[in-house]
């Protein structure tokens, strides 16, 4: 006998699985008694869509349980606290169908202290909050919301790091970001940007809240797939496609990018398409929301991050970051081979004039010759991969202006410099920002350096940075700061004649 069951036909949470109860008819006097101590006894007081219920004080018969629960469809009726329940599946060992041997007692799925909770997960790693904080690890360790503070860096340098909870460091969705160190010989640590921190859980196939389980929810089934991460190179579109999401189909997409800094990136090619792109014109990490209107009308959003990493060695150029309106200005990048005495400005300098492999600038033509054999042409997106290569000349600014070199030898030596060839239109200084990746790894961002410009081809050079190739391909380095005390090398063009 059943009666009082369920207000309505709905989804219900048990063992992890998802039942949906026809509307039986009941009469919400009788639904009073509701879940306490985290036991789920009776009706649905509070509205948590537990199950068939059996007579309020009286006992619940488990073959007319069993039938009751047939007849609906399930195939499993079992009385607990009185209360018949109904579930799809087998009933395991002790009779239950929660997925374990012993006794659910409460019959709640397993979210408490059962010793046979359904979701076989480790045990929560905890936040892991200490006492004091540790430097040089990228962790918040006091968990005081920021990381490595009050410790000392060298200017320039950067770290990945974890702005959440220590213990969550690295566990299902959370994700590093990283901190640069600002100033000179004696930084301190920027803030920990773009590392995903814990969220609440949602039926997505990931781990939101970063305690080692994925989906560790009381009725999950993801419809919605959102991934952690991903990885990419930089100079590629990268494809986003709506059915990848949500896998059913039928879903309407819309699509928010956040670009690393430096990148010209604004966000996807058509922000609210289904199949759409972005294009990753520097490296950096590029966190990507996609907010999914599935056919039901349901709400999903889910935000990943995409690495886009280089090889070999790459310097990133840009400059007037937070300059706004159409004003342009001419900054270009310099990549020396270290040849002390032939100065800058000739072919042992990779710049505009003989560097760039463009075909919208074909008077502009590669003769570079520096002895490195040519990269696969997919690793630049052009019919020919030299090295070292000048991506782009950005003539207009604010960059990015990029330049690569694959297979540099165990301690092949380079140096970088940055020239404000034209104030043009905007006719003020340039703020000019570099960084260094080695082998897809920010190594360094040196900026803002504050250059000037006198006329047409002719502004101050920035001395930037030393760069020794380090391992078999040329995919590790150390670099040196060409800043003195707490000034960057900032000379008059007529210094271009030396090195
Ligand atoms: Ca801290
Ligand atoms: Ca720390
Ligand atoms: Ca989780
Ligand atoms: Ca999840």
């Amino acid at each position: 006998m059943i009666r009082n069951a369920g207000h309505e036909g709905r989804g219900v949470a048990v063992a992890g699985l998802l039942l949906l109860l026809p509307a039986l008819g009941c009469s919400p006097a009788d639904d009073t008694i509701g879940p306490t101590d985290g036991r789920f006894d009776r009706a649905d007081t509070a509205g948590d869509g537990i199950i068939l219920e059996g007579l309020d004080g009286t006992t619940c018969d488990p073959a007319t349980c069993t039938e009751a629960c047939a007849a609906l469809g399930y195939p499993v009726g079992t009385c607990v606290d009185g209360a018949c329940s109904c579930r799809p599946g087998a009933p395991d060992a002790d009779g239950d169908d929660d997925g374990g041997g012993g006794a659910d007692g409460d019959d709640d799925g397993g979210a408490d202290a059962d010793p046979d909770a359904p979701l076989a997960c480790p045990p929560d790693p905890g936040d892991g909050c200490g006492p004091s904080e540790i430097c040089g690890n990228g962790s918040d360790d006091n968990c005081d919301g920021r990381v490595d503070e009050g410790c000392s860096c060298v200017g320039g340098e950067v770290q990945s790091c974890f702005a959440g909870p220590p213990g969550r460091r690295g566990i299902g969705g959370c994700v590093d970001g990283t901190m640069v160190c600002t100033g000179f010989e004696f930084g301190s640590w920027g803030p920990c940007e773009g590392s995903l921190l814990p969220e609440p859980e949602v039926c997505d196939g990931k781990d939101n809240d970063c305690n080692d389980c994925v989906d560790d929810l009381e009725e999950c089934r993801p419809s919605v797939i959102c991934p952690t991460e991903d990885h990419a190179a930089p100079l590629n579109w990268y494809g986003l496609h709506c059915d990848d999401f949500y896998p059913e189909g039928g879903a309407d997409c819309s699509w928010a990018v956040v670009a690393p800094a430096g990148s010209a990136t604004t966000g996807a090619e058509s922000p609210a398409a289904e199949d759409t792109r972005v294009y990753f014109d520097i490296s950096g990490d590029y966190i990507i929301t996609v907010t999914i209107v599935d056919p039901y009308g349901r709400t999903h959003v889910c935000t990943f991050v995409v690495h886009v990493r280089g090889q070999g060695i790459r310097v990133e150029m840009w400059w007037n970051e937070t300059v706004s309106g159409d004003s342009v200005s001419d900054v270009d990048l310099h990549f020396h081979r270290n040849r002390p005495s032939s100065g800058w400005f000739n072919a042992d300098d990779c710049y505009y004039a003989n560097c760039v492999v463009n075909p919208i600038l074909p008077w502009v033509s590669y003769t570079i010759a520096w002895g490195y054999p040519d990269s696969p042409a997919t690793a630049c997106a052009r019919s020919r991969c030299p090295n070292p290569r000048l991506d782009i000349d950005d003539v207009e600014g604010w960059g990015p202006e990029n330049v690569n070199i694959d297979g540099a030898h165990d301690g092949d030596l380079f140096r970088v410099a940055v020239h404000y060839y034209d104030d043009d239109t905007w006719d003020g200084p340039a703020d000019v920002m570099v960084r260094i990746y080695c082998g897809g790894t920010p190594r360094v961002v040196y900026g803002p350096a504050r250059i000037n410009n006198v006329s047409a081809g002719t502004g101050e050079i920035w001395r930037v940075a030393d760069i020794v190739a380090r391992g078999p391909s040329g995919d590790d380095c150390e670099i040196t700061s060409l800043a003195s005390g707490s000034a960057y090398d900032i000379r008059p063009d007529a210094s271009r004649s030396g090195f």
